[in-house]
């Protein structure tokens, strides 16, 4: 006779520490109820239909759009909350000029008050997630508690959720804690905590993306960056992408960029026509684990499942993969309404915003139809140029890293780095101009080292100095290069077309990594000449070429000594080499 099949372990029974963390949080917030998330596809289902149910999500158009959905945020909570955001050391130099620091048992005491009966009426959802392929040595786990139905939605979707995430945790023992209540959405009663040494975080009073999202940037980046260092690897801000050339050899590249300055768009490139035989392959949109390995080279996992992707500028002709991948199964939130219920967004040729992204009529006057921050929640596997390789629990070789930010002026195109050391300092020198990602003033430049000034999770200083220690494990390094695709003229236009052609410059790159294109020395690194970079069927002129190569001494002494002084702010604890670099450096700048 058959026997019949077991009924699977209640999740509750999985993993006692897991469990008992949950009680203890039961008892602190009072919810109605307890809800454990298997992470299937039917959950998800139940979830969205559920915030449709309550109103909170909107059907969009479902011929043109099938199973895409609007979510409006509060007005008052569209963005993260840098100035908010603490991380909560025994010692205040541990977290560094770069963090707002709150001592541990001060913060977990103010946190406390703000959770207790903070759930009153709510369902309490315990969401295991894995971050990166669930048989990857090199992935992590943890397990978010929220009250917030959208905010597991979103979890769902962005990582590896539920039970085999549970079985992981219950074979390992530890797992991040990350306890979050969407709270009475007070921006005066909100606060983002990180305890690195207890490997948890506390998040109150905000539903948005990187605030409440805790597998992503407090988890992915900061949480994971202090691991990283006590474990030998790096947690960085970075997309990771596939080049395959025309010959049919496949090299990844690493790239931080700060928030909203192309790292979607790059992971997602689709080459220009006049390149035929290129292949692009998406590994990660928004953050690395990079661990080196045994074979001397430097091997990256994308922790994420999905995309929390920019919205307004994608359209058919800045990406078209990313336009196709989010015409259906996609949560919108904060974009605009057309009169037939279609999503819209600046940046889209066609259409017209009747609703904007706060559910009044649209009126220009009260500025754009679409939040600038308004997003996309996607799975990766949307993605038409998804690579093979994005679930390979080793990971994938890095060939290349890239540095870059959003400057105006200054920074050219492209230059590459000296050295690993000279790479470093080259990545701690980043500056970029603010965008809607985070709350606060738009457009002013800033410095924003690695990408990660928001992100890092410990003093910079200790950070850069892992950085050398990390490149001098590798016996084959990456090769590290710094771009600007955001240069403009005098009358304010971008020199650069970006986006696709951008690969023209990752060419250059890959060619250097193979000894085989040129490069002139100028005082800041390696730059190519306009004849180095293939330029056929490309649309800019031999001058305005000259213009984005071109590298301004009197306008990089200042960025020099913009620096130094930056620099200077970490006092002793900077490492020599890289002062070294600054003043060899300075020096060729005369
Ligand atoms: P986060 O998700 O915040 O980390 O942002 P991101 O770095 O992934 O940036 P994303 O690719 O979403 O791009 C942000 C904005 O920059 C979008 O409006 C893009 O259309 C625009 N953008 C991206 N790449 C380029 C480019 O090469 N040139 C220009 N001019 N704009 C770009
Ligand atoms: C960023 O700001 O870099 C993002 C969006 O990727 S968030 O998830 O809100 O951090
Ligand atoms: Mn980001």
């Amino acid at each position: 006779m058959a026997t019949a099949t077991p009924l699977p372990t209640p999740l509750a029974r999985l993993s006692q520490p897991v469990a008992e963390w949950v009680e203890s949080v039961r008892a602190l917030t009072q919810p109605a109820d307890v809800y454990w998330c298997e992470g299937t596809d039917a959950e998800r289902e139940e979830f969205t239909a559920r915030l449709v149910r309550d109103g909170e999500l909107t059907r969009l158009d479902p011929e043109q759009f099938p199973d895409c959905h609007l979510y409006r945020s509060n007005p008052a909570d569209v963005a993260r909350v840098e100035h908010l955001t603490y991380i909560c050391t025994r010692s205040k130099e541990d977290a560094g000029p770069n963090n707002n620091w709150m001592e541990p048992q001060a913060a977990h005491a103010k946190m406390r008050e703000l959770f207790r009966g903070c759930m009153r009426g709510r369902t309490l959802y315990v969401i295991p997630y894995c971050m990166g392929p669930v048989d990857s040595p090199l992935a992590r786990c943890g397990v978010e508690i929220t009250d917030s139905t959208y905010v597991a939605l979103n979890m769902l979707i962005m990582t590896r959720a539920g039970r085999p995430a549970l079985e992981r945790i219950a074979r390992e023992g530890t797992f991040v804690r990350g306890l979050h209540s969407v709270g009475e959405l007070d921006p005066n009663r909100r606060f983002i905590m990180h305890f690195p040494e207890e490997l948890s975080i506390e998040s109150f009073g905000s539903g948005y993306g990187g605030n409440a999202l805790l597998g992503k940037k407090c988890h992915a980046l900061r949480i994971a960056s202090w691991q990283a260092r006590e474990e030998g690897w790096l947690a960085e801000h970075m997309l990771i992408v596939g080049l395959q050339s025309p010959k049919g050899e496949t090299h990844y590249v690493a790239a931080a960029f700060p928030s909203a300055c192309g790292k979607t768009n790059l992971a997602m490139l689709i080459p220009p026509e006049s390149m035929p035989g290129w292949k692009v392959f998406t590994v990660g949109d928004d953050i690395a684990w990079l661990h080196p390995g045994a074979d001397g080279r430097l091997w990256a996992i994308n922790p994420e499942a999905g995309y929390f992707g920019v919205v307004p500028g994608t359209n058919r002709e800045t990406n078209r993969n990313a336009y196709d991948m989010i015409r259906r199964d996609t949560l919108f939130t904060n974009v605009a309404l057309t009169a037939d219920n279609q999503p819209w967004w600046e940046g889209l040729p066609s259409g017209s915003p009747r609703i904007d992204w706060q559910g009044r009529p649209f009126d220009p006057a009260r500025g754009p139809a679409a939040h600038p921050n308004s997003r996309f929640t996607v799975s990766a596997r949307r993605n038409p140029s998804y690579s093979p390789h994005a679930d390979d629990p080793r990971g994938v070789p890095i060939s290349a890293i890239i540095f870059g930010g959003r400057r105006r002026e200054v920074a050219p195109l492209v230059y590459e780095a000296r050295s690993w050391a000279h790479g470093v300092l080259v990545g701690a020198s980043v500056a970029s101009e603010t965008t809607a990602a985070a709350v606060g003033q738009v457009g002013v430049v800033r410095r924003d080292p690695m990408a990660m000034q928001p992100f890092c999770g410990y003093n910079f200083a200790d950070y850069w100095r892992h950085w050398l220690t990390v490149g001098g494990k590798l016996a084959r390094p990456p090769r590290i290069f710094h771009v600007n695709w955001f240069r403009r003229d005098p009358q304010g236009k971008f020199l650069w077309p970006g986006f696709g052609e951008n690969l023209r410059v990752l060419a250059w790159m890959l060619e250097r990594c193979a000894d085989k294109a040129r490069a002139v020395e100028s005082g800041i690194g390696l730059l190519p000449q306009p004849k180095d970079l293939d330029t056929a069927g490309l649309d800019v002129s031999p001058e305005r070429l000259s213009a984005l190569l071109s590298v301004d001494a009197e306008l990089w002494r200042k960025e020099v000594a913009e620096t130094r002084a930056y620099l200077s702010k970490y006092g002793g604890r900077i490492p020599a080499e890289m002062w070294a670099e600054l003043e060899k450096t300075a020096a060729a700048l005369g």
